[in-house]
């Protein structure tokens, strides 16, 4: 997070950070993306965070990767399911969402506590010019490492039509993303921070409204933060939800 400020303990308690190691190595596991808990069982991450050939571990309720805490919980994977229409090419990340199924453990996944919880979903929109929230582990203003203490930032939500003009993303974007930040820059989420929540309130329920996707750089001038849409995925992620129950049942 660029300009971010560090995270109060429980302020994300839907936070996670998703650590990585090369499939059957027995490496110590490091950060690599941000997700977001939407069920005691699912995570919301990118498609992009997916990697067939690395071995995934969640951690959930801290807020410092470096710090033994005894609120941290820590969990497997058990299958990823990344958007059969995400694209990667040179422009853009396209459809950039993955859902990861978490393994349960004596037969439950993420306990709640005041530290874990789960955000909330919605087909609504909100407003341009919303003040909604991210967060991450990512790369900061003051160095080009992943920062071990969760940072948060605030951030507006930037109309279509205005991220689609020729001086900032133009024909890059498209309905599957959403533009949050700053024009000005400084304020921006970051490598590291992918996949991670762009999370907007509204009546005092914190919705995931984005996923942290792409952008180029961090915090530069016209170039703000683009976020996969949560809202056009919702269909989409009831399906795999709903998929998954008929697969063990
Ligand atoms: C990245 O490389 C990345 N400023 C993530 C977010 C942004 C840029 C790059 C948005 O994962």
């Amino acid at each position: 997070i660029f300009g971010g400020r560090k995270s109060l303990p429980n302020a994300h308690p839907w936070q996670a950070s998703l650590q990585f190691r090369p499939l059957g190595s027995n490496e110590t596991f490091s950060h690599g993306c941000g997700g977001t808990l939407i069920d005691s069982c699912w995570l919301i991450t990118a498609a992009h965070c997916v990697n067939e050939n690395e071995e995934i571990r969640v951690e959930l309720g801290g807020t410092n990767l470096e710090k033994d805490d005894t609120a941290k919980q820590f969990l497997e994977v058990e299958k990823a399911f990344v958007h059969e229409n995400y694209t990667e090419t040179n422009e853009a990340l396209y459809n950039d969402i993955a859902l990861l199924k978490l393994k349960a453990k004596n037969g439950r996944c993420a306990l709640e506590t005041d530290s874990v919880r789960a955000a909330c979903l919605t087909r609504d929109s909100f407003p341009d010019g919303t003040q909604c929230t991210i967060s991450g582990y990512g790369v900061t203003e003051k160095n080009d490492t992943v920062s071990p203490q969760l940072l948060d930032a605030k951030v507006l939500l930037i109309s279509q039509r205005r991220c689609m003009s020729r001086n900032i993303y133009g024909n890059r974007m498209d309905d599957s993303m959403i533009c949050a930040g700053y024009l000005q820059g400084k304020t921006d989420s970051c490598q590291g921070d992918s996949g991670g929540p762009l999370v907007c309130k509204k009546d005092e329920t914190h919705y995931l409204h984005g996923v942290v996707s792409w952008g180029d750089s961090c915090g530069i001038k016209n170039k703000p933060g683009i976020y996969a849409r949560v809202n056009k995925f919702i269909d989409w992620l009831h399906f795999v939800l709903r998929e998954s129950l008929s697969e063990t049942n």
